[in-house]
Parts: structure tokens; C-alpha cells; sequence
């Protein structure tokens, strides 16, 4: 089946895990209006939550029925992965085990080893051929890692991890910085891990499709520019009292929708398993330059690579490969 055929159903199955949540409670809500499948689209929501929260999500799925949207046909609620990706064309799973005090990050990879094998797992045996997995819980992208291996008749290409929200927070400064509209600004990537390592590239900044590298001044965008945007879910944990919730689940709609719908040409970041692309290892779920096109992602490829950018994508492929290196031990 071909995945443009998502935008045709007469209603699409989407499962959002986590739906207990901060995210979700801010993601469903847009879901359910329109906002990723387009507003001619009926929607049915499955919502997944561990039995704890199983309440909780029961009581989202009140609130979304009190909302009276048009476009929303069903809402289920089930702490079953099977039975929460039954017929999913699309998955967003939000939900994952946070690290707990003086837990290490191979702690924190073994328990969302177990919940990330258990749902590609379901995913493999009860989601649509046209599913479509867009992990955003933490370690998002190695999260994507070991739901892609565990779904072992799903192509990997259709397991991304979220680095939206890294991709719009730059989009958001370099707008400020430099007095121009967001929406302007194309041609921006985020490689690699949505972590500290992350590389935020302006090389092939453009405004109002002009050339814009040349604009931004060089220690800002090196010494400033890069750590605001790796730190600033730190920043709003800071400021906020609590982590992103809403920037997050609107950088989860855009990831979404322009993966059905398309980016009309302009450039975003997408984590998903490289296929060798500018010599990151093989399987690796690696944030790189993509345009949406007919309901699948295209890597730009062919970019030339200065030794500043290869240096920074290197270390986040490191980052990643020992992840992976842990993952592979686990399973
Ligand atoms: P919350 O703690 O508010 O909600 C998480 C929900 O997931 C809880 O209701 C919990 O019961 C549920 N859950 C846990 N394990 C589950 C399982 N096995 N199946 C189904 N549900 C399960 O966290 P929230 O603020 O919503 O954040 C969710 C995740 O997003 C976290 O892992 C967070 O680190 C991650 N983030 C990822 C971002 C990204 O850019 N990729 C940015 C935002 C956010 O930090």
C-alpha cells in the first residue's frame, strides 16, 4: 500500500501514547481539529496509557468529546498496545519512562528498552501497512531504534524520532536575530540527536530565498546560537517551572502533517534510520536536511561539508552509536 493513502481514508486511525500527559493533552486537541490530516479528515483516536494513567486518559477522552469536534469520529482509551495500535495509520508515541534520581542513562535506556520493544512489537503485529511512528519521548531517537527493530515487517523508514521542536526553536532565533519573519527562513537543518550534541547548521540559511549565511555573525551563531537552541528545553524548564508542552505538541503536528502533506519544497529536520547519508552508520535515527514530498521524506543529499560541520556531526554520531551499543545489549 502506498503511504499517500493515508490522506484518502474516509477516517484515519491515530494512537497517541502518553495520552495522560502534558504533550498529549496539548497534541489531541490539534489532532482532533484538523491540524494534521487537513480539515476534511475524520479522525479516530486511540489513546495509550499504562494502567495507572488509564483514568486520566479516560477523563482526556471526556474533555475531547466535550469539545464537539466535527472532524472527531471515535475516541477509545486502552492500557493494551495491541489493541491501541489496532488499524493505526499513525502513531505518536509520547509516552516514556523519565529518569528517576540517580538513575543512569543505561538505566534509563533499559526501562524505555522494554516499553520501546513492547509497542514496535504491537505496532509490527496490529498497525496498518501505511503506519506511520513518530517518537517523541526521551531518548527519542534511540527510542525510534528499538521500535524500528522490534517491528520487523515494517520498513525503519517509517519510525521517525522528534527533533521538530529543535528545528523550530532555531528557526525561531535565527528569525529574531536577524528582523525577519519565521516563515521566511528555509534551508536549516538540525543534525543528529535531540540531546546536547545536537548541531543546528545555518551553512545554507536562506531568507525570503535569498542566501543568508553571510548575515549572521559567526561567534553569535558558534558560541551563542548553537547552545541556546541544544539547552533551551532546559531554559523553559527554568523559566516555566515545567518542560515544553505545547511547543512540543505543535512541532509534533508539523512533523506529521508534512509528513502526509508535504513541505512544498522548504527543508526541515527529520530523525529517522540512515541509510549511509553523509557517512552516519547505517540504522542510526539521525536528525538530517529532508522535504516532504507525496507522503514520504527525501534526505537532501549532496551537500558539501565543512570540517567544523563534519566535526559536529561526528560527535553526534558517536553519542548515537553508544546508545545503539546499549540498546543492542539490551535485546
Ligand atoms: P508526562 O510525564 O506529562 O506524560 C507522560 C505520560 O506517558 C504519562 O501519563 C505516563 O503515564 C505515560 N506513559 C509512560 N509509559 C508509558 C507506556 N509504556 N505506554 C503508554 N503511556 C506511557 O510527560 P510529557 O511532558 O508529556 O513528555 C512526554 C515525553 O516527551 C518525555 O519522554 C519527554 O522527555 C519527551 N519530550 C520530547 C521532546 C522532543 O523534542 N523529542 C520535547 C518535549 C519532551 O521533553
Amino acid at each position: 500500500m502506498e503511504a499517500t493513502d493515508t490522506v484518502s481514508r474516509s477516517v484515519v486511525n491515530v494512537t497517541v501514547t502518553g495520552a495522560g500527559g502534558n504533550i498529549a493533552y496539548s497534541l489531541l486537541w490539534r489532532i482532533a481539529s484538523g491540524d494534521v490530516f487537513g480539515p476534511g479528515q475524520k479522525v479516530n483516536l486511540s489513546l495509550l496509557e499504562i494502567p495507572s494513567a488509564v483514568r486520566v486518559a479516560e477523563g482526556v477522552a471526556m474533555e475531547l468529546a466535550d469539545s464537539a469536534f466535527p472532524l472527531l469520529n471515535s475516541v477509545t482509551v486502552t492500557d493494551d498496545p495491541r489493541r491501541g495500535f489496532d488499524g493505526a495509520n499513525a502513531a505518536f508515541l509520547v509516552g516514556a519512562k523519565p529518569r528517576g534520581k540517580g538513575e543512569s542513562r543505561k538505566d534509563l535506556l533499559t526501562a524505555n528498552g522494554r516499553i520501546f520493544t513492547e509497542q514496535g512489537s504491537a505496532l509490527n503485529d496490529a498497525a496498518a501497512d501505511d503506519i506511520r511512528v513518530l517518537v517523541v519521548g526521551n531518548p527519542a531517537n534511540t527510542n525510534a531504534y528499538i521500535a524500528a527493530k522490534a517491528a520487523r515487517d515494517i520498513p525503519a523508514e517509517r519510525f521517525n524520532a522528534m527533533m521538530r521542536l529543535d528545528h523550530n526553536r532555531a528557526a525561531s532565533q535565527l528569525a529574531a536575530k536577524l528582523g525577519a519573519a519565521v516563515g521566511d527562513i528555509d534551508g536549516l537543518v538540525v543534525w543528529g540527536n535531540h540531546s546536547d550534541t545536537q548541531f543546528p547548521d545555518i551553512e545554507y540559511l536562506r531568507v525570503a530565498g535569498e542566501q543568508a549565511t553571510g548575515r549572521v555573525d559567526r561567534a553569535w551563531y558558534v558560541d551563542e546560537f548553537i547552545p541556546r537552541v541544544a539547552q533551551r528545553g532546559a531554559e523553559i524548564i527554568s523559566v516555566r517551572g515545567s518542560s515544553s508542552a505545547a511547543s512540543a505538541a505543535s512541532a509534533a503536528v508539523d512533523h506529521m502533517r508534512d509528513w502526509v502533506q508535504g513541505t512544498g519544497g522548504r527543508w526541515t529536520t527529520v530523525a529517522r534510520a540512515s541509510t549511509g547519508e553523509y557517512g552516519v552508520d547505517e540504522g542510526l535515527v539521525f536528525g538530517f536536511p529532508t522535504v516532504g514530498i507525496n507522503g514520504r521524506w527525501a534526505v537532501v543529499e549532496g551537500l558539501d561539508l565543512t570540517e567544523f560541520q563534519r566535526s559536529r556531526i561526528n560527535a553526534n554520531v558517536e553519542a548515537l552509536r553508544e546508545e545503539a551499543a546499549v540498546a543492542d545489549s539490551l535485546f
